[in-house]
């Protein structure tokens, strides 16, 4: 088979979009040039002193890790170097940055990203991913990127995508037009086209949602927990848990296999923990393109959702399309009401 690197597919690709003059393009290509920089770091961070926390604390309260900054650097630098964002919204910053220079102030597009998630399992040698959305820019050509430029709403994404450092370092993204998949080669340091067209399957038997929140979580939730953990009529066994602590990785099986990932509203977050604009919206949109759904676990599409901050929370429910439209058949069925959280055994 042909090997099609990721730039030769982007510029292949190109000609579905009749009005772009390349610029989509060369931003796509600058995230790929990123994702190797930090594949590097990441494959080798416990050689080097990249590893462990600093005395930082990101948008959520959430101490930030060396690789976590050191990612987020590399993604800002190469979008800035793209020519064609003008500005920037990250986990890892506390408000928009806005490039701000002649050079890109025609940038037509903003990004949001999540540099690197799943930072807990960075010391632990576990997979971790980027994750970014493109957004075309509302604020006028010609000036610095404004705050109206990133809260628009999913369905508004130009393209999405993640880089996930496992196994092997994949960059999986989409443009409207599908989904494919493409493996980092380190012999030629090129991401190859490896998963062209991924379909994700309309069912499976793999959840992912973290039960140690059980007590936490709506009743709905708890009776969908119930029901996978049942015997399958068709299968004869009950659903596999599988939770990694990486949305990218997690997402990235279920993409792959079937499933769904759940992190619900609880007591204490109402809105969840995942953040609209750079992790629920950008696996949403790849979550639709390859035949799955995604809502907020209470018949919300979540692209539909207009973002009234940068580092709002969204409820998530996301996956195989029959798997989350019964997740969602139990959130309709129970009250409303959140039980009271449970008090802890004492
Ligand atoms: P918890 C990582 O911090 C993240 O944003 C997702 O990648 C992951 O699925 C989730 O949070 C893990 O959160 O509360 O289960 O540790």
């Amino acid at each position: 088979m042909r090997i099609i690197t990721l730039n030769e597919f982007i510029i292949e690709r190109q000609a579905d979009f009749p009005y772009a003059k390349g610029e989509l393009t060369r931003l796509l290509s600058h995230i790929g040039i990123a994702a190797k920089v930090v594949n590097r770091a990441v494959n080798k961070a416990g050689l080097v002193d990249i590893l462990g926390e600093i005395q930082e604390f990101n948008s959520t309260g959430e101490q930030q890790k060396k690789l976590d900054v050191f990612a987020n650097e590399k993604f800002i630098n190469a979008l800035m170097a793209s020519g064609e964002c003008c500005g920037i919204a990250s986990e890892e910053n506390d408000s928009i940055v806005s490039f701000d220079s002649d050079l890109v102030n025609d940038g037509k597009y903003v990004v949001a990203m999540d540099p690197l998630d799943g930072s807990s399992n960075i010391d632990v040698n576990v997979s971790i991913g980027t994750v970014f959305a493109i957004y075309r820019r509302v604020s006028p050509k010609g000036h610095k990127a404004l705050m109206e430029d990133f809260l628009q709403e999913g369905t508004k994404q130009v393209a999405a995508g993640y880089i996930i450092y496992g196994s092997s370092t994949m960059m999986v993204y989409t443009t409207g037009r599908g989904v494919n998949g493409f493996t980092l080669d380190p012999s030629i340091g090129e991401f190859c086209l490896s998963h062209p067209n991924i379909e994700m399957p309309q069912s499976g038997i793999i959840y992912s949602i973290n039960e140690g929140n059980y007590l936490k979580f709506p009743l709905g939730v708890k009776k969908y927990i119930k029901y996978c953990q049942e015997i399958d009529k068709q299968t004869n066994r009950p659903y596999t848990f599988r939770y990694i602590g990486s949305l990218v990785a997690d997402f990235h099986r279920n993409l792959l296999k079937g499933g769904i990932y759940i992190y619900p509203e609880t007591a204490s977050n109402p809105k969840g923990k995942l953040r609209l604009l750079y992790e629920c919206n950008p696996i949403a949109f790849l979550a639709e393109q390859a035949g799955g759904i995604a809502t907020d676990g209470r018949a919300n599409r979540i692209l539909d959702i207009k973002p009234e901050s940068l580092h709002q929370k969204a409820p998530f429910f996301v996956g195989s399309r029959r798997m989350v439209m019964q997740a969602e058949e139990f959130m309709s069925l129970t009250s409303d009401k959140r039980e009271a959280e449970a008090p802890r055994n004492t």
